[in-house]
């Protein structure tokens, strides 16, 4: 196993490195210190054909000017809050409405687009790096100083895994998550709809017309939201569930998972045949299938197009939900927020 790194741009005069981490087994991973982002996962299919399976682009410039958070961590707090506002004991914080009048994925500077001081780590078992960034109090209205440490680390079982760690000195939100889109065709040859998405989740969040949720709770059972059996993601793409109307044809939806503790999401590709199990200490998975994606823009010389990929981006439940039976994102001085979530790649497909 090793790594190496190359200069990617420069931005606000500071280098951006693309370091690539490489396995024994064929797989590799790319990623950025500019918003730990992963700008390209190679991984076998069947045959041994070895192809790039997230979307990135090739050129620094296109992340600062185009990207709608390919492959980047999303912090301090994933997701849309609500006029860009919400209450800590008794007072009200106003947040930076970067999506007007919502606060999206952290704000206009949020942990997506800042540089991470990187280190590189080497074990017995696994390579990988070391991103830390401090945000400071008030960044993007969050209160507190928040120390945040991400750990990618590959292996020889072709797994990724991210450890996310963060420390505050004052009470504060944490959310965060990755929101890598994924495509198993290989090198953008097919969009995301064949790909089957299966997981164990009976409830999916209710969204509003701004795709920010309710508060309520909806079964999934009976619904193109139900995932237990595995489903084709173009079931909810054409399907006529006002959810998936709203969402803009598809998903883009907090998937709750029904047990506490370690929960498992398999994507498949029966074509390529590849099959992504993802693990994850998280409450649950926000499923966005990319329905907004297209644009005058490419995306590895393949025009930027709608279900092109599909973000699983696990996370704890929006501040706004927070219900005593899972983990809470607040974080207090005396805390420290911690959570996994692996990304393991087989070039066959499993159980679905
Ligand atoms: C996802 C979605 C959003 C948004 C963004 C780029 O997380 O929830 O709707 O379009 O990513």
């Amino acid at each position: 196993m090793k790594m190496t790194d190359t200069l990617f741009g420069h931005t606000n005069d500071e280098p951006v490195m693309e370091y690539t981490l490489v396995n024994d087994s064929g797989m590799s991973v790319s990623c950025l210190n500019y918003g730990c982002t992963i700008t390209k996962i190679l991984v076998p299919d069947r045959c041994g054909n070895i192809e790039n399976v997230v979307l990135g682009f090739d050129q620094f410039f296109d992340y600062l000017d185009l990207s709608p958070y390919f492959g980047c961590v999303v912090g301090r707090a994933a997701g849309r809050i609500r006029n860009a506002e919400f209450t800590l004991d008794g007072e009200s914080l106003q947040l930076t409405a970067n999506e007007e009048p919502n606060h999206l994925h952290g704000g206009k500077k949020g942990f997506h687009s800042v540089i991470w001081k990187s280190e590189p780590i080497e074990t017995e078992s696994a390579v990988g790096l070391k991103f830390f960034y401090r945000s400071k109090d008030g960044e993007e209205g969050y209160p507190g100083n928040l120390d945040t440490t991400i750990i990618y680390l590959l292996n020889n079982q072709n797994e990724l895994s991210i450890t996310y760690e963060a420390r505050t000195d004052q009470k504060t939100i944490v959310n965060l998550t990755n929101h890598s889109y994924f495509n198993l065709s290989g090198n953008l040859k097919r969009d995301c709809s064949e790909h089957v998405l299966q997981l164990d989740g009976d409830r999916f969040l209710e969204l509003d017309s701004d795709l920010i949720p309710t508060g309520r709770l909806l079964e999934a059972a009976n619904t193109p939201f139900d995932f237990k059996h595995g489903r084709l993601l173009k079931s909810g793409m054409k399907s006529s569930h006002p959810q998936n109307v709203l969402a803009g044809n598809g998903y883009d939806h907090h998937l709750v998972f029904s047990k506490k503790g370690e929960n498992t999401v398999v994507l498949t590709d029966k074509e390529s045949g590849r099959t992504l199990l993802m693990t994850t200490d998280q409450p649950c998975v926000v499923l966005y299938t990319a329905n907004h994606l297209e644009g005058l823009y490419s995306i590895s010389g393949v025009r930027a197009r709608n279900y092109l990929g599909v973000c699983l981006e696990t996370q704890g439940l929006p501040i706004d939900f927070n219900q005593p039976h899972f983990p809470a994102t607040l974080l207090n001085p005396d805390e420290v927020y911690r959570s996994t979530t692996t990304y393991r790649f087989f070039s066959k497909t499993i159980g679905v």
